[in-house]
C-alpha cells in the first residue's frame, strides 16, 4: 500500500498545535505572563509554552475547593523538573539542588520515575533565579516537559560493562534531540535575542512532535528502565567474554497511558525491529523514528497521538520501511538478549572500576528528613565530602557512585549517624519494590492518592504477607492516581491505578522482567477490598505456587486475568 506523505500543517486542530506553531519558537507571551503581578500564574496560552522549559504551573488541591467556596483564586505555584540524561550529577550539583530545594521550593526534592528530579512549590517570582542557580551549576529543566523527546534514561548499574559508555549515549542522544531555540536562554538566563533564521528547528520544525517522546538504554539482564515502557527502547547487548559493547536491539512504540472510558487507548511494549552496530547508525535511527513521528504522528487528538499509535495505524511493517528509507540502509537483525529482573542493587556493591556504590532505598523517591531518618541532611553531608557522584535511577531510588574503598568508612559512618543503616536493615522486600507517582496535592490530573497512599497501604500489606510467610518475596506494587501510568503500574505484579478519591483498579499478572503488561483483575476497590482481595490471593500464592514460581507469573497461571 502507498502511503502519501501527509502535510501534518493541514491537519492541525488541537489547541496544543496552535499555541505551538504560534509561540514563536517557544517565546510565546512568557515574558510579559512573568511581569503580571494580578495573578500567580501564567496566561493559558503561556502555560502549555512553559511546559517545553520544564515548568508545570499547579495549585494546591488540598485547599482549591475551601478556596473557591471563599471565591479566591487557584493558589498557583510551579514544579520545575530537571534535564538529567542518565541521572548523573556530581556532589557539588547535588549540593545546588539541596541549596536550591531550601530556598525556593517546598523543600522536598522528588526523584522521578525518569531518573531526575522536581522540585514543588515555586511561586511565579522563584522561576528565573531557581533557573538561573541551576545554569551556574550546569543543570537545566530544557525539553523535561512538552512535545519534545523526554529525559533520556539509562540502566544505572550495568555489572562489569562500562556505565560511562551507556551514560554517553544517553547524554549524546539527550543533546542530539534538544530543540534548538534560543528560548530558554533569552527568558531565563538574559542572553541576548538573536533572531533566529528560518528553519531553525530541522527536527521539531514549528509544530514540534505530536506528543512527548522517550527514549530509555536497557542494559540486560537488568531492565531497571523498563525499556518496553519507552517510545524508543535501546537493549544494549554485550560481549559476553570481554564485556565490550557490540551495539543495541532497537524497540519501537512502548507506551503505557489509557484514558478510563476511552476504549482507543491502550498501553504498549515497545516491538524490537533489529540491531544497530554502531554510534552514528544508533543516531540516525534514533533521530529518523523522531522525523516519522513527527510527520504521521495524530495532531488531531491529543489522546492517541504517542508513536504508539502511529505504528499500530500504519503497521509496524510499514514503519520499519519508512524508517529504513530514511536512514538509509538496512537494520541488522536482532540479537538474543534476556532479562531477568528490574531492581535496583540496595546497599554496597562493588563497581566496574573496583570502585563502591552504595544505593538507598527512597520511598517513592521523596527526599526530606523525617523524625529518626535524617535522610537529605545526610546527603549534604557526604556530597560535601565530594568524594562521590550522585546517581538517580528509575525505580525513584537514589545510588552514590564511585566511592573510594578508604572513603567507604567515612560515609558508612554518616550513614549510621543520621539514622539511614537502621531505616534500610527495616524495609520490607514489598516495600523496595514499591513505586508510587505524585498525585495529590499537585498533580492537576490526579483521581485518587499516590504517593501520599502507597506507604500507608503497604504497612496493611506487609503483616498478610507475614500471615502467608511471603515477607521475603519480592513482589513489584505500583500505585498510580490516575490512568495516564507514571509510576509505571501497568508493569506492576500488583498495579492499583486511581478511578476516585479511594478508589482503585487492581491490576495483576505483569512478569519480573518488565516484558509483560499485567491486566485488569478487578475496578472500583476500596482499601478494605483491596486487602480482602489481597488476603485470599497471597492465601493461594503461600498453597499453590510452583517452587521458585514468582507472584506474576502464579496469578497469570491461576486464570484470575483473561
Ligand atoms: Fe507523568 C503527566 C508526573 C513519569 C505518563 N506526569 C504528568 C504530570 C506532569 C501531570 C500534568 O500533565 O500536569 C505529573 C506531574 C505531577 C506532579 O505534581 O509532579 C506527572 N510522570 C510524573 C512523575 C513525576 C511521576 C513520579 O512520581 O515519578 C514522572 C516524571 C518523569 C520524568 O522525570 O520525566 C512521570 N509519566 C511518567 C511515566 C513513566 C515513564 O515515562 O517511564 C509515564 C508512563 C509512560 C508513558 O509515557 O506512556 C507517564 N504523565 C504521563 C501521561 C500520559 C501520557 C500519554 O501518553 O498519554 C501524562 C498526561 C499527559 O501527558 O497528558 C503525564
Ligand atoms: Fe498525576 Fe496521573 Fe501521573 Fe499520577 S499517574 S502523577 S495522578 S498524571
Amino acid at each position: 500500500m502507498m502511503i502519501k506523505d501527509r502535510d501534518y500543517k493541514k491537519e492541525m486542530t488541537t489547541v496544543e498545535e496552535k499555541i505551538k506553531q504560534e509561540s514563536k519558537g517557544l517565546r510565546g507571551s512568557i515574558v510579559e505572563s512573568l511581569k503580571e503581578e494580578l495573578f500567580g500564574g501564567f496566561y493559558d496560552k503561556d502555560q502549555i509554552v512553559v511546559k517545553f522549559h520544564g515548568l508545570y504551573q499547579q495549585d494546591d488541591r488540598d485547599i482549591r475547593e475551601e478556596r473557591s467556596k471563599k471565591k479566591l483564586d487557584r493558589l498557583h505555584s510551579f514544579m520545575i523538573r530537571l534535564r538529567i540524561p542518565g541521572g548523573f550529577i556530581n556532589s557539588k550539583q547535588w549540593i545546588a539542588i539541596h541549596q536550591i530545594s531550601e530556598k525556593n521550593s517546598t523543600g522536598v526534592i522528588k526523584i522521578t520515575t525518569r531518573q531526575t528530579v522536581q522540585l514543588h512549590g515555586l511561586i511565579k517570582s522563584k522561576i528565573k533565579p531557581t533557573i538561573q542557580s541551576f545554569n551556574l551549576s550546569k543543570l537545566d529543566s530544557i525539553a523535561t516537559c512538552g512535545d519534545v523527546n523526554r529525559n533520556v534514561i539509562c540502566s544505572t548499574y550495568v555489572g562489569k560493562h562500562s556505565y560511562e559508555e551507556i551514560y554517553d549515549y544517553a547524554s549524546k542522544i539527550s543533546k542530539m534531540l534538544l530543540p534548538k531555540t534560543r528560548a530558554y536562554y533569552e527568558i531565563w538566563l538574559d542572553e541576548e535575542k538573536i533572531l533566529e533564521k528560518k528553519n531553525k528547528e530541522p527536527l521539531y520544525k514549528k509544530s514540534y512532535l505530536p506528543r512527548k517522546f522517550k527514549i530509555a538504554i536497557a542494559v540486560p539482564p537488568n531492565n531497571d528502565v523498563d525499556v518496553f515502557a519507552n517510545d524508543i527502547g535501546l537493549i544494549a547487548i554485550i560481549d559476553s567474554f570481554n564485556y565490550q559493547l557490540k551495539g543495541f536491539n532497537m524497540s519501537v512504540g512502548g507506551g503505557l497511558s489509557t484514558t478510563h472510558g476511552n476504549h482507543k487507548t491502550y498501553s504498549r511494549l515497545g516491538t524490537v525491529i533489529g540491531f544497530s552496530d554502531s554510534e552514528e547508525k544508533t543516531l540516525k535511527i534514533i533521530y529518523e523514528i523522531l522525523t516519522i513521528q513527527r510527520d504521521y504522528g495524530n495532531r488531531n487528538d491529543r489522546k492517541l497521538a504517542r508513536l504508539k499509535y502511529t505504528i499500530d495505524n500504519y503497521g509496524i511493517d510499514w514503519f520499519k520501511k519508512e524508517l529504513e528509507k530514511r536512514i538509509g540502509f538496512s537494520l541488522d537483525k536482532e540479537h538474543p538478549f534476556v532479562f531477568t529482573e528490574r531492581t535496583d542493587y540496595f546497599g554496597w556493591i562493588q563497581n566496574n572500576k573496583q570502585l563502591w556504590n552504595y544505593t538507598f532505598f527512597i520511598e517513592n523517591g521523596l527526599i526530606f528528613d523525617k523524625k529518626y531518618v535524617h535522610l537529605k541532611s545526610a546527603l549534604l553531608k557526604i556530597a560535601e565530602l565530594q568524594i562521590c557522584d550522585f546517581l538517580f535511577t528509575c525505580n525513584q531510588n537514589l545510588t552514590l557512585t564511585d566511592i573510594h574503598v578508604n572513603h567507604k568508612e567515612k560515609i558508612q559512618s554518616i550513614l549510621h549517624e543520621y539514622g539511614i543503616l537502621n531505616y534500610m536493615k527495616n524495609i520490607s522486600s514489598i516495600r523496595k519494590n514499591s513505586m508510587a507517582c505524585v498525585a495529590f496535592n499537585t498533580c492537576p490530573l490526579a483521581l485518587a492518592e499516590g504517593q501520599r497512599y502507597l506507604p500507608n497501604l503497604i504497612d496493611k500489606i506487609e503483616p498478610i504477607l507475614k500471615k502467608y510467610q511471603l515477607e521475603k518475596e519480592e513482589i513489584i506494587i505500583r500505585m498510580t492516581g490516575c490512568p495516564n501510568g507514571c509510576s509505571r503500574p501497568y508493569l506492576a505484579e500488583i498495579g492499583l491505578i486511581g478511578v476516585s478519591y479511594g478508589l482503585y483498579n487492581l491490576y495483576l499478572g505483569a512478569n519480573k522482567e518488565g516484558t509483560r503488561l499485567n491486566k485488569l483483575y478487578k475496578k472500583n476497590m476500596d482499601e478494605s477490598s483491596i486487602l480482602k482481595e489481597l488476603d485470599l490471593i497471597f492465601h493461594d500464592f503461600r498453597k499453590e505456587r510452583f517452587l521458585g514460581e514468582n507472584f506474576g507469573n502464579f496469578s497469570l497461571r491461576k486464570q484470575w486475568i483473561v
